[in-house]
């Protein structure tokens, strides 16, 4: 089997393609030129002689389609996006580029010159935006309000897809997909942002003999040995926020799953809870021992959004009953994951700092 991934160098096509590799797959990842290294998460494979990259943009029909007519692959996964929901509204016509015209260019790559392979769509459960169901859930049949360029952008091409498998019946679906976090979450997403951030505390503190002073400084935390030293406070937007958050690696496991079934559909992929920011920053601090967190968190008006998601709750039921996913991670486990991993990562970046 042969499978084409748009969006290879981003958290969730790292993870894809590892699952797809173990399952004797050929992988072709589709990765833009970049004026640095765009290819981190993907370190690990490069030598796997079953994985490939090919330079392309999703933006570019010419391109695309050539890829597409070039690969012949079994299976298309359409991961590429401007996924940042807050970039969003700074950049709405570049959104709307990559986010609708691209899963455009590469759906009609496949009509035209691959038809019988699967396609595979990223949407998200933004396209719902303040719409939930009168039992406080998401699902499929929930009905669409977004309240972003991005959520506009990704309902278009929820659209297309369905348009795609209902008028020229090509196998085409779309995983409508709730929060998913990971040790290789972008760093500016408030998950990755917020153990990021209580990493690099800890071993700061630990590195200060743990005496600080967090109060009489209202943007820095202060060495009580070392009075010149200061730490910058921790500075979000909206804790009241509330998001379904799972594991990402469960999450790419559901994108194989729908295209292994009979006939094309479309599923919500959630975990069922739903927390809030607040919950998400209580937990993390919790794990380094540190109860009184408000007092290292500035909220700053700068992280509000001009249109926010308050509250996103996903029913999975229909996944579970059809393809038979459930999530696996627990959320406390991802947050440890996620924590742990930023602490090697933050000593480690500190060592090769004294050396230079
Ligand atoms: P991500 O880490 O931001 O990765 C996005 C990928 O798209 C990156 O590889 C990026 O390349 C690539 N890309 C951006 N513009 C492109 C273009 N013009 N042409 C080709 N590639 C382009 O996102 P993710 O978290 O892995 O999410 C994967 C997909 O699922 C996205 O479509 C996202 O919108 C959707 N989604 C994510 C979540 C979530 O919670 N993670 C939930 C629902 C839906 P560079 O590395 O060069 O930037
Ligand atoms: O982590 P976020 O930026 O993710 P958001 O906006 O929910 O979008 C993510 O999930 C979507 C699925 O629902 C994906 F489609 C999308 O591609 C992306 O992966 O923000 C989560 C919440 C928001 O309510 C935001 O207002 O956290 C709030 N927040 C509070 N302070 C913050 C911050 N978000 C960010 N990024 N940075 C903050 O400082």
């Amino acid at each position: 089997m042969k499978a084409i991934i748009f969006g290879v160098t981003g958290q969730d096509g790292s993870y894809l393609s590892e699952l797809l590799l173990g399952k004797g797959y050929k992988v072709a990842g589709v990765n833009r030129r970049a004026s640095t290294n765009n290819t981190e998460r993907l370190e690990h494979l490069l030598d796997n002689k079953d994985f490939s990259l090919i330079e392309g943009d999703v933006t570019d029909f010419i391109n695309v389609s050539s890829i597409i007519n070039d690969q012949q692959p079994d299976e298309v996964y359409n991961l590429a996006a401007q996924s940042h929901v807050a970039t969003s509204f700074n950049e709405p016509v570049h959104t709307w580029r990559v986010d609708a015209e691209g899963p455009l260019n590469i759906l009609e790559s496949v009509r035209r010159y691959c038809f019988n392979a699967k396609f595979y769509q990223a949407s998200t459960s933004e396209m719902f935006g303040s719409s939930v169901d009168a039992d406080g859930y998401q699902r499929e049949t929930t009905v669409f309000e977004p309240q972003s360029p991005y959520a506009i952008a990704k309902l278009a091409s929820h659209h297309k897809v369905r348009i795609y498998r209902e008028a020229y019946g090509m196998y085409a679906c779309s995983g409508i997909l709730f929060n998913h976090e990971s040790e290789r979450r972008g760093e500016k997403f408030v998950s990755r942002k917020i153990t990021k951030w209580v990493a690099e505390f800890k071993n700061w503190s630990e590195g200060e003999n743990k005496p600080f002073d967090a109060v009489s400084d209202p943007d820095n935390i202060i060495s009580v040995m070392h009075p010149d030293r200061t730490f910058p406070k921790l500075r979000l937007g909206n804790l009241d926020a509330a998001r379904d958050w799972g594991y990402a690696p469960d999450y790419v496991n559901a994108m194989w799953m729908m295209l292994q079934q009979e006939k094309a559909e479309d599923y919500v992929i959630a975990t069922g809870t739903s927390r809030t920011v607040r919950d998400f920053v209580r937990i993390a601090f919790d794990f380094i021992g540190i109860k009184e967190w408000e007092k290292l968190v500035v909220i700053d008006p700068k992280f509000y959004r001009p249109a926010e998601v308050e509250f996103l709750h996903g029913d999975y039921n229909k996944a579970k009953a059809e393809i038979g996913w459930s999530p696996e991670t627990p959320f406390n486990e991802m947050v440890k994951r996620m924590l742990e991993y930023d602490i090697e990562k933050s000593k480690s970046c500190r060592q090769n700092t004294t050396l230079i």
